[in-house]
């Protein structure tokens, strides 16, 4: 997360220098749209991307699978700018609907990691997050800096648009406080470990979230699903009365997302739904959680910002889960580095 943000802070002004953009004010407040695209774990950075848009520049954004934006015949829109989020920056899906967009004229900016590679060459210009290599089939810690880098570039666009000069000095704070946060949630390594301990017996998990934790959530199912082979499903908190509550039962836990924001005493009632069934839960939040089972506390930064710090011991639970179920967590199977095909 420190070289995602080396030198890009000017705090003097409350803006963000993003080199090799290639989108200058003028042009970003042209921007009527954002649609982003990218596959698995870039794809959920993506929603938590659009999200941090949304909140900080008020242009409506959305992000959607590219394997499924490629198939679909869309609609191109000369006023929607496009990114692309990639890790390896090689991934097909992503780079076909790339090459499909800039066929079709449009404006392809790439949120990638590997720097020189096909996605980052096709696209107009973009943003490095500077993750380093992902040693690991798995995307982790370059899930966690491609938010960042959203989280730069949103405040950029705000910058450009509505975003007040107070607003922007409040989140470059709390970009600036997230790396020793960060290292506070991995210094308690071992108390997630033993709650790992928990889960390895269970057939199949539910995550919720909601607004912003609702991306988080999913992207923390699928890493549990990649590498330990369990069965998880996340749903947005507010529609678990919508169906999955049928699902609650003692030998089903819930993993929830339990910000201290606004939607506080809304995630709560969750929390109530769930325990009027019997539910086990785990929840990770701000402070204690008094209908959960267990609560990982994580420190509290801007609501905005919060999801990049929700995941992470998600992330561990994760590991330690397969670990001890003994999977090879570096090499899942059935799952490819980059899927090229
Ligand atoms: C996308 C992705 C990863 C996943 C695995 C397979 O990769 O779905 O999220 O962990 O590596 O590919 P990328 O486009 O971000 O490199």
């Amino acid at each position: 997360v420190d070289r995602v943000l080396r030198g890009r802070i000017d705090d003097r002004f409350s803006t963000v220098h993003l080199g090799g953009l290639n989108l200058d004010a003028r042009e970003a407040r042209g921007v009527r749209r954002i649609k982003i695209l990218g596959c698995g774990t870039s794809y959920h950075a993506g929603q938590i991307g659009a999200q941090l848009i949304e909140e900080l520049a008020r242009i409506p954004a959305d992000a959607e699978p590219a394997s499924e934006f490629r198939y679909r015949n869309p609609v191109v829109d000369p006023d929607t700018l496009y990114i692309a989020v990639s890790q390896s920056g090689e991934t097909y899906d992503v780079l076909a609907a790339v090459q499909e967009l800039k066929r079709k004229g449009a404006r392809v900016l790439g949120v990638v990691n590997v720097v020189g590679s096909a996605i980052a060459r096709e696209a107009d210009g973009g943003l490095y997050v500077h993750a380093g290599p992902e040693v690991c089939v798995v995307s982790t810690k370059c899930f966690t800096n491609t938010v960042v880098a959203f989280g730069l570039l949103a405040l950029h666009l705000g910058r450009t648009r509505d975003l007040s000069v107070a607003d922007g000095k409040r989140i470059i704070a709390g970009l600036r406080r997230l790396p020793e946060q960060i290292a506070d949630i991995l210094s308690r390594e071992d108390e997630i470990e033993k709650l790992a301990e928990e889960f390895t017996g269970a057939r199949s998990m539910l995550f919720i979230g909601r607004v912003r934790g609702y991306p988080v959530a999913r992207e923390a199912s699928l890493k549990l699903k990649e590498v330990s082979y369990i069965h998880a499903e996340a749903y947005p908190a507010s529609e678990l009365k919508h169906g999955p509550l049928a699902l609650i039962e003692p030998a089903m836990p819930t993993v929830a997302i339990v910000p201290d924001d606004d939607l506080l005493e809304k995630n709560r009632a969750a929390l109530e739904e769930i325990k009027a069934r019997e539910g086990k839960i785990l929840a990770v939040a701000h402070r204690e959680q008094e209908k959960a089972d267990h609560t990982i506390v994580v420190p509290k930064n801007e609501d905005e910002l919060d999801p990049i710090l929700m995941g992470i011991p998600l992330q561990l639970l994760a590991y330690h889960t397969a670990l001890k179920l003994g999977r090879d967590i570096d090499k899942p199977r059935n799952l490819a580095k980059s899927v090229t095909v």
